[in-house]
């Protein structure tokens, strides 16, 4: 019964849980930051679990993966250099190594055990780091972006888990702050922002930030992903003032990049007619 009162309390979604059938517990472990946890279920796969929360599964990475990446990346001609936050498990460094534009990819996350548990568990995604574009910050990415070089990034995607735990300061005024320095003008940023059917007041409080924040557009937009509380995650686009960007069309559509979908890696949800329903 006591387990059951702690199964619908996780503060981020109070009275509702979504449950998976676990076949077997592959992974368990505790870094300084959180209980990592793998697990095989019947029907979604590998799950890879962080404090308790789903972070992604086998089936619908793709949903979050590819829509967090693309959205920004469809939306400039031409992106060179990109910022990744969070995202150790390697899924969006997978999608960003599909735009042969990109020259190179840092990623700053901040427990080096979640990147060596995707190594054994998630090749798939964990492939991403084998790009040799991508340079690997082990960190706090509130300090990496604290000490970041002025105007540089072409886009940052914020792959971050929710704001309880270490990614607690990734929705607060200073790190968007820090963000849009990172940025060069007309920059994009795009944020992972939980869902509109529970926390639309962090949403609301996001979106009034970023529009505070990047004098450009901002946007949000949805993906539906079935392991995630309430089955949809949102993203905030944010641009910086500068070259213009419409995020509502794509400049640069993934439909035009040679060697986007190499055999064997092909896109399993993202394009164009998807992004614009
Ligand atoms: N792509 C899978 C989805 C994730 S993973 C989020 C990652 O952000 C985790 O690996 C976590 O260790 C990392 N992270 C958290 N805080 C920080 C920080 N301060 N600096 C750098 N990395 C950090 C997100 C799923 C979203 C789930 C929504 N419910």
């Amino acid at each position: 019964k006591a387990s059951k009162v702690q199964y619908y309390n996780n503060p981020m979604w109070p009275g509702e849980a979504n449950s998976l059938k676990v076949e077997k517990i592959l992974y368990q472990g505790k870094s300084l930051y959180q209980e990592v946890l793998v697990f095989e279920s019947s029907t979604y796969g590998k799950v890879l679990v962080l404090d308790g929360i789903v972070q992604l599964t086998d089936k619908d990475e793709c949903a979050y993966q590819e829509m967090i990446t693309h959205l920004p990346l469809c939306s400039i001609p031409s992106p060179k250099k990109v910022l990744v936050i969070g995202g150790g498990d390697g899924g969006v460094l997978r999608e960003v190594s599909r735009h042969s534009s990109v020259e190179s990819i840092d990623i700053c996350e901040i427990d080096q055990l979640v990147i060596d548990v995707c190594k054994d568990f998630f090749p798939h995604l964990s492939v991403g780091f084998q790009d040799p574009r991508v340079q690997l910050h082990v960190g706090d990415a509130v300090e990496f972006l604290r000490n970041a070089p002025e105007g540089t990034y072409d886009a940052i995607i914020v792959d971050s888990s929710d704001p309880i735990g270490p990614a607690q300061e990734l929705v607060e005024k200073p790190f968007f702050d820090t963000i849009a320095r990172a940025l060069r003008p007309g920059g994009v940023l795009c944020n992972q922002a939980e869902s509109m059917w529970l926390h639309t007041h962090l949403i609301q409080d996001m979106l009034s930030i970023c529009r505070e924040t990047f004098k450009g557009s901002v946007r949000y937009a949805w993906t539906s992903v079935p392991t995630y509380p309430s089955g949809v995650i949102g993203f905030l686009l944010c641009a910086k003032e500068g070259p213009l960007v419409n995020f509502l069309t794509p400049i640069n559509p993934i439909e035009k990049l040679e060697g986007a979908t190499k055999a064997g890696r092909e896109i399993r949800f993202y394009n164009s007619e998807v992004r614009s329903l």
